[in-house]
């Protein structure tokens, strides 16, 4: 070990239970025992260029274990980063830079936001699938230029997360070989031992999956570490998992090998032990000067990395133009393509009535000819999803290419790695279910919305229209669940031409996660729908020039249901304009000019029909309002007969609103 290694790697441990202690606040254990793994792995073989963070080709590291924060921000900061001393002695304080758990957006570096366990593990799985996709494509002979390893460093708790074993089966099949997790084994958690709900062998459980499992006894010797760490990026059929032993707190005369280690600062006592444990006499928060030296050399180090990078992208431009700029139109975007598409009017034009999944589908393949970098699939429901693309090949271990992506049934591990798949950059992605299974996905689609990630959730069979399938497939309540998510965008069309409106917005026009809620049933295509639908609500039936007495709100299945009720109160003299209603959150975003025009004030009478959860529509019907919708769990039965069965019947609905204006 050089004395400058043996230096940076007690300021990692020492600044993070610093920081700590001065936050009152975190979780020092992680970082005094995983430094060593950490420092091995990104001095001696991390690629990247700490002077840009954006640096397309660098290889990925994720901490899984988010609780281990103040890990990575050291790292970072000693590493070159723009984190500061500052920025640490402010960790877990109100707008810093340094938040509890890495958020991604807020702190330079870091790759993606963590601390729900397990979900950084099928980020990496993500970030991996990306890099080999996008290397099979852009790559030639002498010119890697997509060519970096995703690392992810897991703790006890991610592996017990039925997530990181849903995402590490996945990556075992695909044989992603570069991707390499080192497990900070410390036999700890919070409760105590892991012995207390956790005694499986993980290597032997990560074999059967397909990873090469490697055993590091010393967690404090960064040449073994190293070792490892060589051995695994040798392996390119297999993803690695490297086995850490270490001690939670090492340090820590009191605290080591406990749980107390875990998550509360050391104590002014048990820090200063820490300090004399490893001979360490600076003031608070100093990084010695070895180490600002250090600091200097990566920086230089880094861009010298990059400035190879750039070098041989200038050489594959020259050599394969065309490639090139479809490798720049990837990964930044092409404005000029997404208005070409909005005014393409055959996308717009769909010949029968269909279920608004199947149009979907048609979208899907529609936007395959203007993005070729559109990469998805479904949790083993492609062919009810409608999410399989013609002539475009499975993503396997046999073949990269492949842009048709087979998630298993994993729900959660599908949305986390699709969260992993759009942080990595160069693709666009979208994952597919039945809408009732977002419960088993809803954390990944959590996190995709808190970092605003573009991610496209295609969600099918919505509401009781699933019929025959009972309760446990028809989602009820979870329109609601995903309207109260801050940050994604609902969007449940009522024809094919508004699921074109949906698609268009989500693939082109959305900075943030966006969730299509299809039917299964046949929809007839609407007089007046299209490209309306992207201000989210708009007027889809007007009586005539007599002032409307009310108006009817209506989304998806329902708007026709609506129509069909307006028209024939309209026979009888009642006048009543019908609004579809495709998002909440699109609506919101329009100006109040629109939405007063839209939902003017001085109408009291507000009438919204949807076969869901009614939790949400008050905002739009009030007090007065009044709301068709389903308040308990479906049942078991045709899906013609369901919709009557719960009132979704136009005469029954009718008769209902008559009694209502009077
Ligand atoms: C999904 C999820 N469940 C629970 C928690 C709360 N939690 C944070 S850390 C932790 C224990 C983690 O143990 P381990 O990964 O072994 O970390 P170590 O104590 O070794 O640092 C728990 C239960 C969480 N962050 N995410
Ligand atoms: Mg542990």
């Amino acid at each position: 070990m050089y004395i400058s290694d043996d230096l940076n790697v007690k300021t990692i441990r020492i600044l993070s239970a610093e920081a700590v202690e001065k936050a009152n606040s975190g979780h020092p254990g992680l970082p005094l025992g995983a430094a060593p793994m950490a420092y091995s792995l990104w001095s001696r073989h991390l690629k990247h260029n700490p002077g840009n963070s954006k640096w397309l080709d660098r290889d990925r590291f994720v901490l899984s274990a988010g609780h281990g924060s103040m890990l990575l921000y050291s790292l970072l900061h000693i590493f070159g980063y723009d984190v500061t001393i500052e920025d640490i002695k402010n960790f877990r304080q109100v707008g810093s830079r340094t938040p509890g758990h890495p958020e991604y957006r807020d702190t330079d570096g870091v790759e993606t936001t963590t601390g729900p366990l397990g979900q950084g593990v099928a980020n990496a799985a993500g970030m991996a699938a990306a890099e080999a996709f996008l290397a099979s494509k852009f790559n030639r002979e002498n010119f890697n230029i997509v060519d970096h390893y995703t690392y992810v460093l897991a703790g006890d708790g991610c592996l017990m997360e039925g997530l990181s074993s849903e995402a590490s089966s996945w990556a075992g099949t695909m044989g992603l070989g570069k991707l390499i997790m080192l497990y900070d084994s410390n036999s700890i958690s919070i409760e105590g031992s892991t012995d207390l709900a956790f005694k499986e062998d993980v290597s032997k459980r990560y074999e059967a999956y397909g990873w090469q499992v490697i055993k590091v006894s010393d967690g404090n010797d960064l040449n073994i570490i190293s070792a490892a760490i060589e051995e695994a990026k040798n392996e390119k059929e297999k993803p690695s998992l490297i086995i850490v032993k270490t001690i939670i707190g090492e340090g820590s005369p009191k605290k080591q090998g406990t749980a107390s280690a875990h998550g509360e600062p050391l104590g002014s006592e048990q820090l200063q032990a820490v300090k004399d444990y490893y001979s360490w006499g600076y003031p608070e928060f100093t990084v010695p000067a070895e180490t600002q030296s250090f600091r200097e050399e990566m920086l230089k180090k880094g861009k010298s990395e990059e400035d190879k990078w750039d070098a041989l992208f200038t050489s594959y431009k020259e050599k394969y133009p065309e490639l090139a700029d479809e490798f720049n139109e990837w990964y930044n975007g092409n404005v000029e393509l997404s208005e070409k598409l909005v005014n393409d009017e055959s996308f717009w034009n769909f010949e029968k009535d269909m279920a608004t999944r199947e149009a979907s589908g048609i979208c899907i393949e529609r936007l395959v000819k203007y993005f070729p970098n559109l990469i998805g699939g479904s949790a083993d429901l492609a062919p009810s999803n409608k999410t399989y693309m013609k002539d475009r090949g499975d993503f396997s271990k046999e073949n990269k290419q492949g842009a048709n992506i087979r998630f298993g049934v994993r729900e959660h591990a599908m949305s986390a790695i699709a969260n992993g798949i759009a942080l990595h950059g160069g693709l666009k992605v979208f994952t597919g279910t039945f809408f009732t299974f977002t419960d088993y996905m809803k954390a990944g689609m959590r996190l995709s919305a808190i970092m605003k990630l573009p991610v496209t959730y295609v969600l099918t069979h919505d509401s009781i229209g699933v019929g025959e399938d009972g309760p446990t497939h028809q989602p009820v309540e979870h329109l609601a669940a995903l309207r109260s998510m801050p940050g994604m965008i609902t969007f449940r069309p009522a024809d094919a031409k508004e699921t074109a409106a949906g698609w268009i917005y989500s693939a082109t026009i959305s900075q943030k996660p966006v969730s299509l809620m299809l039917s299964r049933q046949k929809l007839p295509i609407l007089k007046n729908s299209g490209g309306e639908a992207l201000k989210g609500a708009y007027i889809v039936y007007e009586p005539g020039e007599k002032e409307t007495e009310g108006i009817i709100m209506a989304s998806g299945s329902e708007v026709s249901l609506a129509i069909n009720v307006a028209e024939t109160l309209f026979s009888e003299g009642i006048y009543l304009k019908v609004i579809s209603f495709p998002s909440f959150e699109l609506f919101e975003e329009q100006s109040d000019e629109y939405k007063n025009m839209i939902l003017p004030e001085n109408i009291e009478k507000r009438i919204a029909i949807e076969a869901a959860s009614s939790f949400g529509w008050h905002k739009y019907t009030g007090l007065k309002g009044k709301i068709f919708s389903i308040d308990t769990f479906g049942a078991s039965g045709k899906a013609e007969d369901l919709f009557v069965k719960y009132g979704f019947e136009k005469n029954h609905i009718a008769n209902e609103i008559k009694k209502y204006l009077k």
